[in-house]
């Protein structure tokens, strides 16, 4: 049995009703247009792209991939059905375990059905979209894996960062500072050595989640990935770089970015809804070869004025990861952490508490917007008692307009650890930082006895009724 692929994820889509499709639709604004519509509302179903004026008959594009947890949960092999709840758990354990299983070699894969090198390669045969009116260009890469290999080791680093299409044969390639891709290149060139580079878009969303998130230094993402497909992926090597990628994927490319060689490059909508700045000098890849599967898939992850793509895996993960770090500095009675959608997974922090003792709940706040898992761009934590869901926002905002004072419940933290993404950060020359503010949304210690009731369901007569009246129940809630 070959590895699992992004086809066998867009089956299982199909199945739990995960996915529409819609037909002619352009790449100049079309497509990007309506995926901004289906991300704004979260429940919104996966669009698979086809019949695209300009393109052939099935050279498709698939957006809005990950912003369900049925979704999410289906590519980490998990049931639809699998709460949200139940999702960071998941993660929360998968991040205790690490499983990792090393990539397999192969000889073959549908990937090679169709190879071209070098006057041949045309990356501008794959319909790719420019996603939001403002952006630089069509971006090809933004649900991508970027594949290099450190010169003084075996190790094969994946990350995801986005690519621009300048032409037939030539990308741009942004990288922040410290990234590991970047960290890889700079050794190259420091060298006066061209640095190769594989990049591959549209395998299965495992990969791609992994590339995304912060794998250590000299840990390769595809031994992660391995870890959660229950099996190695099945890799094949390019033939100027040697670098593996996988053989089941939808499209790839390789090639070398020399040093010194720029292009001018985004911008791009970014997660936090904005965009941060003008174009700006970039590494070109020089592409040496290109090859795709018949009938192509590129697939888009978005960034854009949350909720966005970025914004349920890599919410669900660091809920995960917060809830540990919450446990591991001592903190009792956490009941639940979500990072809610519309703030990008990063700006808000919701954490649920069963209260114990008098300022438990400030200490949860100051520790959940300071954790290393929470504390980068956070800008607000509200900590809320056991009786309410951390996901549901109605119920968080009940909780801020009913247990609040803000005589006593506001603290405000002058000169977090921020980025340039953030619009409301401040310089203190150059260094950028930020004001949070930690919300005690619970109810007073001293109060928690005489508090007035909630008029709402016991949990013995919640679950009784439920299961019941099973089949008269609403659909979700
Ligand atoms: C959809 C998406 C797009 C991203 N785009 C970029 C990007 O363009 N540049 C960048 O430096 N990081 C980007 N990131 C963040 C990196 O993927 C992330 O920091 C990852 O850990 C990088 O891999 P590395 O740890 O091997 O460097 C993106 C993440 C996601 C999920
Ligand atoms: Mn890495």
């Amino acid at each position: 049995m070959p590895t699992k692929d992004l086809r066998d994820w867009i089956a299982e889509l199909e199945r739990a009703g995960e996915v529409t499709g819609v037909k002619g639709a352009n790449t100049t604004e079309e497509i990007g247009g309506i995926v901004d519509i289906y991300m704004r509302k979260m429940g919104q179903p996966a669009v698979l792209f086809d019949e695209i004026p300009g393109y052939p008959k099935g050279h498709r594009v698939l957006a809005n991939i990950l912003t369900s947890i049925p979704r999410c949960a289906i590519a980490l092999g998990q049931p639809a059905n699998t709460t949200d709840r139940e999702l960071i758990q998941w993660w929360r354990k998968y991040m205790g375990d690490k499983p990792s299983i090393p990539p397999r070699q192969v000889n073959g894969g549908p990937l090679l059905e169709n190879v071209y090198e070098g006057e041949k390669v045309d990356i501008t045969k794959i319909p790719t979209p420019k996603w939001h009116e403002g952006d630089g260009g069509p971006f090809i890469g933004t649900a991508c894996l970027v594949i290099m290999k450190d010169p003084d080791s075996d190790w094969v680093n994946a990350g995801c960062y986005r690519i621009q299409v300048h032409g037939k044969d030539v990308a741009g390639l942004m990288m922040s500072p410290g990234k590991h891709g970047r960290l890889i290149m700079t050794k190259y060139h420091e060298r006066g050595l061209p640095c190769p580079v594989a990049v591959v878009t549209g395998m299965h969303p495992a990969l791609f989640m992994l590339a995304g998130l912060e794998v250590p230094y000299g840990k390769s993402e595809y031994d992660m990935a391995g870890g959660i497909l229950g099996e190695g992926v099945e890799v094949i090597n390019m033939p100027k770089t040697g670098l593996p990628v996988p053989a089941n994927a939808e499209i790839a490319f390789e090639g070398f970015i020399a040093p010194g060689d720029t292009i001018m490059e985004g911008p791009l909508g970014e997660w936090t809804g904005y965009y941060s700045g003008e174009a700006r000098p970039e590494p070109a890849i020089r592409i040496a070869t290109f090859m795709h599967r018949n009938n192509p898939i590129l697939v888009g992850a978005i960034p854009g004025v949350p909720p966005n793509d970025n914004t349920f895996y890599f919410g669900t993960y660091r809920c995960g990861a917060v809830w540990n770090q919450l446990e591991a500095a001592g903190i009792p009675g956490v009941q639940g952490v979500w990072a809610h959608e519309a703030g990008g997974s990063r700006f808000w922090l919701t954490v649920s508490i069963k209260q114990m003792y008098g300022g438990h709940s400030k200490q949860a706040g100051m520790v959940a917007a300071s954790c290393h898992a929470g504390a980068f761009n956070n800008r607000w934590v509200v900590v809320v008692d056991d009786d309410i869901d951390p996901s549901n926002i109605n119920d968080v905002i009940w909780a801020m307009c009913t247990r609040v004072d803000a005589r006593e419940d506001l603290e405000i933290i002058k000169g977090g650890w921020s980025s340039a993404l953030d619009p409301m950060c401040y310089d203190y020359d150059g260094d950028r930082r930020n004001t949070r503010t930690i919300v005690d949304a619970c109810i007073p210690w001293s109060r928690i006895k005489t508090f007035p009731k909630v008029a709402r369901n016991s949990k013995e007569l919640e679950s009784k009724v439920r299961e019941k009246f099973a089949k008269f129940m609403p659909r979700s809630g």
